[in-house]
Parts: structure tokens; sequence; C-alpha cells
């Protein structure tokens, strides 16, 4: 309510500034750039960071300056993940790494590490015994006793190096992404990847053991994935969660991406979800937050837009002030809001809407625009 009356009274007093003037709200419609408006990071300062994903090469340019400007927090979109870091057995390539590193140390900015362990961009040598056999064909118990052990040897290899170097440097470490699959066919919702099917899940309790032992005290450690919001994979993952903290594992935070869509999930199934980890005493991070124009009715789910009408942004917009307007009320529950990108000319979301079009069709999931001006979602969360 307060929010609302704040916006009409900014309205009001936007409109008696331009009076004299002669210009007409309506008139005034010329773009407004990303980096002529107030920061983000500035107006949510109190409540929580505001963060965006990138790739080494957005460092620079407009977008360097815009990331200086409204986001206080960065993390990387692909060069930290396994296959990347490691992509040979012992060979650790951190140059690309190392760059985002040093632009949040420049920029005194926080920094998040995405991701050390995750099903996806993990080099297929970590599941590979010594004779170069799959570990997870392997029938024998001794041999699958042998695979186990190797594995989370591995693992604690590749995290102790990341956070040996980096330990003093991130606030919050993704430790483990994704490791819950409500479609498993176990009745825990357990991702039934490599990592599950040879180690239970040891590999979780071992990557967190291992983050703690290295890392920086102040540094959080969240277990990160998406759909959180939704039944069945929020109480899944509540499950699992609760286990784990029983077993004394040291989780600190739950990381909700958050790739969400303009009229799915519901605000209510964000709070709820928000809330349970709050009382287990956890803090919420939105790690991927982006809002997908499509999967929603009215429109089908499979047709996309080459040219977005502007009643779209309208309609996302909207939602972008009911998402921030219940990030700021639960404040004190969320310590971070991370786009996964900094505006609409890169976002993973492309590939996806060309792929549910026969090759055409754009997304647009950010408030700021694929020329870095700002859209009407930037001015409803600004307010
Ligand atoms: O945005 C990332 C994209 O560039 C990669 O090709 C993709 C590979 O799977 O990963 C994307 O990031 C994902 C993130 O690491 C984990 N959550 C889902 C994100 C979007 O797919």
């Amino acid at each position: 309510m307060q929010r609302k009356l704040r916006k009409l009274i900014i309205a009001a007093i936007v409109i008696l500034l331009m009076l004299p003037t002669g210009i007409s709200a309506e008139e005034n419609t010329e773009p407004e750039h990303a980096l002529d408006v107030h920061s983000l990071s500035e107006r949510y300062e109190g409540s929580f960071d505001i963060g965006a994903a990138v790739e080494p090469a957005q460092l620079d340019g407009v977008q360097g300056e815009i990331l200086k400007r409204h986001y206080n927090s960065i993390v990387a979109e692909n060069v930290m993940k396994p296959i990347n870091i490691q992509p040979e057995e012992g060979k650790f390539d951190f140059e690309e790494a190392d760059k985002i590193v040093e632009f949040a140390e420049e920029n005194n900015m926080d920094l998040r590490f995405h991701t050390l362990v995750w099903h996806s961009q993990v080099p297929e040598w970590f599941f590979l015994d010594e004779k170069g056999n799959p570990m997870v064909e392997a029938t024998d118990p001794n041999q699958q006793r042998k695979n186990k052990k190797l594995l989370l040897t591995r693992l604690k290899k590749h995290i102790k190096k990341i956070v040996k170097r980096y330990g003093d440097k991130v606030d919050s470490w993704d430790v483990v992404n994704e490791v819950i699959d409500p479609n498993a066919s176990n009745d825990r919702g357990l991702r039934e990847s490599q990592w599950y099917q040879i180690t239970g899940t040891d590999y979780i309790k071992v990557a967190f053991e291992t983050v703690r032992k290295y890392a920086d005290e102040d540094a959080k450690l969240y277990i990160n994935d998406y759909n959180t919001e939704v039944e069945p994979k929020r109480t899944y993952l509540y499950n699992l969660v609760k286990d784990l903290l029983a077993q004394g594992v040291p989780i600190e935070g739950v990381g909700h991406q958050s790739h969400i869509q303009i009229g799915w999930p519901s605000i209510d199934d964000m709070e709820t979800s928000f809330n349970m980890f709050a009382e287990l005493g956890l803090d919420n991070q939105i790690t991927e937050l982006d809002v997908s124009l499509y999967g929603w009715p009215p429109r089908p789910a499979y047709e996309t837009y080459e040219d977005i009408p502007q009643e779209e942004f309208e309609r996302q917009a909207e939602r972008y002030d009911a998402l921030f307007e219940l990030y700021e009320r639960l404040g004190d529950k969320i310590s971070s809001v991370t786009f996964w990108g900094i505006a609409d000319n890169h976002t993973w979301l492309n590939d996806r809407a060309k792929d549910y079009n026969d090759g055409v069709g754009v997304d647009a999931p950010f408030v700021f625009d694929t020329d870095y001006n700002v859209k009407p979602a930037y001015w409803e969360i600004i307010d």
C-alpha cells in the first residue's frame, strides 16, 4: 500500500515538474539509458545486494559501466563451472574466472561462486574409474566402494584447490546445484545424477564440509536450485536440507534460481518457500532471476515473438513490481537478488525462445533492454 502511495506521489511530482516547461508526460518518450538513471543497488541498499551474472567479455565498455553503476554483486555465468575450471584431471584453468574475481575486487562488489558441483557442465573424467570405465556401470560391490572413494577424493581436490584460491574473496558459494529432481524414481526426489548413483547423498555432505573447512568464516554456503517455489520440488528440497542440517552439514542458505515467467509461479508460492527455509534458520538468495515473457496463458507456451509488443513489457513491469515488493517485504530473509544477465541483449532465454519456435523469436527478461535503455520494469522497481 505504502509503495503504491509513494508511486502516486512521485508521479504527481513528475507531472508538476514538467508543467512549466510545457512538456507533457506523454511527449517525453525519449528512451533513458541505464547509465543516466538512479542505481538499482543503491535503491535496495539496506535490504539486499543486486547482482548480475556475467561472462568475462562483459566486464569492459558500456556493460562494465552499467555493472559498476547498478550492481554491487557479481557471479560468473559459466566460467567457474567444473568443466571450465578443471577440464582435465589435475589441470586447473583459472584465467577467465580470475577476470571476474579481479573485477569484483576492484569495484568493491560482492562475489558469488557458481558452482562447485553440478550434474551438467562437469567433465566426464570425474566419473571414470582408474581403468577408464564408467563408474556407474560397476556391479561388483567392491569396485563400487572403490569408485565412491575415488569420486569423493576427486571432489575434495576440486573444491580444495578452488576454495584455497578464492576463499577470502567469495562471499557466497553455490556448493551444489540442482540436486533435486521431482521426476526421479526414488521417493525423496533426489536427482539420479552420476554423483548420486556413485555416492548416494554423500557427495553433498562432503562438498559442504570441504568448502566450510577452507572458506573464509564469513562466507556463506548455499544449496542452489530452480523451481524451489513449487510443489513437490519445494518439499523435496526442504526435507533434504532439514535432514542434512540434522546431520550437522554446514548449509547456510538456499539459492532460489528464479527462472520465472510473467504469470508463474505465484507470489504466494514464493513467499511460502522463502519463509519455510528462513524458519530452518537459513538465508535465502535469489540467484538467477529472469522473467520470461513466455509459457503462460493466454499465449501458447511454444509461440515466441520476433517483435515484442509494448503491452508485454507493461505486463512484465507489473510482475517485477510484485516481485520486488515481496523481496523488499521479506528483506530480512533475503540477502541478495541476482539477475541472470545484465540486459536483454544477452540471455540464455533467447536460445530457448528460438528452440521453441523454429529459430524465430526473442525473449526479454530483464529491466534493461537490448540497447541498455530502461524498460517499464525498471521504473516499477526503482520507485
Ligand atoms: O546461462 C548459462 C548458459 O550460458 C549455459 O549454456 C548453460 C549450460 O547449461 O547454463 C546456463 O546457466 C544455467 C545455470 O548455470 C544453472 N541454472 C540454469 C541456468 C540457465 O540454463
